[in-house]
């Protein structure tokens, strides 16, 4: 569903962006939702962030508006406490306008901090940080090493955090729940595509036993859980222009897990000498120079704050991860691509391959990745 500009302006109108909209412009490439930058007029232009949440995907949207809330009220405060600055340093929920919520909207759980219109969809706006740079990529290791830092702080910063939090996707990262989802997509066939894909089929059948394995580990509490991320490739992380972390951003998949989830998820894309959805593989693999660096800036926030058992299983979910998302990219694709937006038909089939190929280049090099784990943990 297609909006225009004019309803889109009327939706940022409903939020107290201050002053009048001038502009609205689409800002890429979220694979979830839509997102887009609005500026506000008048002498003193403010840039924010509409976005038009997924609510297939996300199906408690104000259960995630009231965490996302609830979570950077929390890193504000230690922001201040700190003496850094909350409006850039922590993402800033723009609420809606008193006069412009309806009796009910004011009486619905956390509904001042979305708009949900007469086609069911849900919208919610924050902050435009001014002077941020994001990266599909990381280039250098001195970044890779930053990026490290900026999810190790936000942890610490909320390793005590206690208000339980709403799970915003069941079983985001547990991979037993997303076997029993694989299971079906096999079985139900949607788009016909099952008989073709045999040898990636495989890839993900090969190693089932072993990612359970890890997951037990979670399950038993040998792993603790704690408020994690969930999304930390490096595209949600905002640096200022000298290349410091000034804000992690997406706060979509903020809940309770492993903070293994965040390690993993942020080698899955930092450690990758290719992109994402490379179409050569000669160009995909996992650079143990990267790795080291995002490690020893993760580990410089965490070291001596996490188990044992964290530490013993640091490196294996990078490989959990990837394999995750290899799963998550084949199950979409044999789903009929319902889940991720694509650029073109084969993209998922493209991402699946690129997340084998760096699956298999980390299980290559998995001694000497937990080797670095173990040098920069002590
Ligand atoms: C999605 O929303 P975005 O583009 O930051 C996805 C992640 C995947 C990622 C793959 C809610 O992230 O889990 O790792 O794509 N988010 C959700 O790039 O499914
Ligand atoms: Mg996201």
């Amino acid at each position: 569903m297609n909006y225009t500009e004019e309803q889109m302006m009327e939706i940022a109108r409903k939020f107290d962006v201050g002053g009048s909209i001038s502009e609205i412009k689409p800002l890429g490439p979220g694979f979830i939702n839509d997102t887009f930058v609005i500026k506000t007029g008048g002498e003193h232009p403010v840039r924010y962030i509409l976005q038009r949440k997924n609510h297939i995907v996300f199906p408690d949207v104000p259960g995630m508006m009231n965490n996302i809330e609830m979570v950077t009220e929390h890193l504000k405060k230690k922001v201040v406490a700190e003496g850094g600055d909350p409006m850039r340093e922590v993402l800033t929920v723009t609420k809606r306008r008193p006069d412009s919520m309806s009796d009910e909207e004011r009486k619905a759980f956390a509904g001042d901090l979305y708009y949900k219109d007469e086609n069911g969809n849900y919208w919610a706006v924050c902050v435009f940080i001014e002077g941020s740079v994001t990266y599909e990529k990381a280039d250098t290791p001195a970044l890779a090493y930053k990026g490290g830092q900026g999810i190790g702080k936000f942890q610490a910063y909320l390793s005590d955090f206690t208000t339980p939090l709403a799970e915003t996707i069941k079983g985001f990262h547990n991979i037993r729940w997303r076997f029993e989802q694989w299971d079906e997509a096999i079985a139900r066939d949607a788009a016909g595509r099952v008989k073709d894909l045999s040898e990636e089929i495989g890839w993900v059948n090969s190693r089932r036993q072993e990612m359970l394995g890890f997951w037990t580990k979670v399950e038993d509490g040998t792993i603790p859980t704690r408020v994690t991320h969930n999304d930390t490739k490096i595209s949600n992380i905002l640096f200022d222009k000298e290349g410091e972390v000034l804000c992690v951003i997406d706060l979509d998949t903020c809940m309770s897990s492993t903070s293994l989830n965040d390690f993993g998820d942020a080698i899955r894309s930092y450690a990758n000498t290719g992109a994402e959805d490379e179409k050569d593989l000669g160009k995909v693999a996992l650079s143990l120079e990267m790795f080291e660096a995002y490690t020893k800036g993760y580990l410089s926030y965490r070291k001596g704050n996490l188990t044992d058992s964290e530490v013993e299983w640091l490196a294996f979910s990078a490989k959990y991860i990837t394999y995750e998302q290899l799963l998550r990219f084949l199950m979409d694709y044999i789903d009929g691509d319902k889940y991720y937006k694509i650029a073109y038909p084969e993209h998922n089939l493209v991402r699946t391959h690129a997340q084998n190929k760096l699956l298999c280049s980390m299980e290559e090099q998995y001694a000497e990745m937990k080797a670095v784990v173990d040098r920069y943990a002590k």
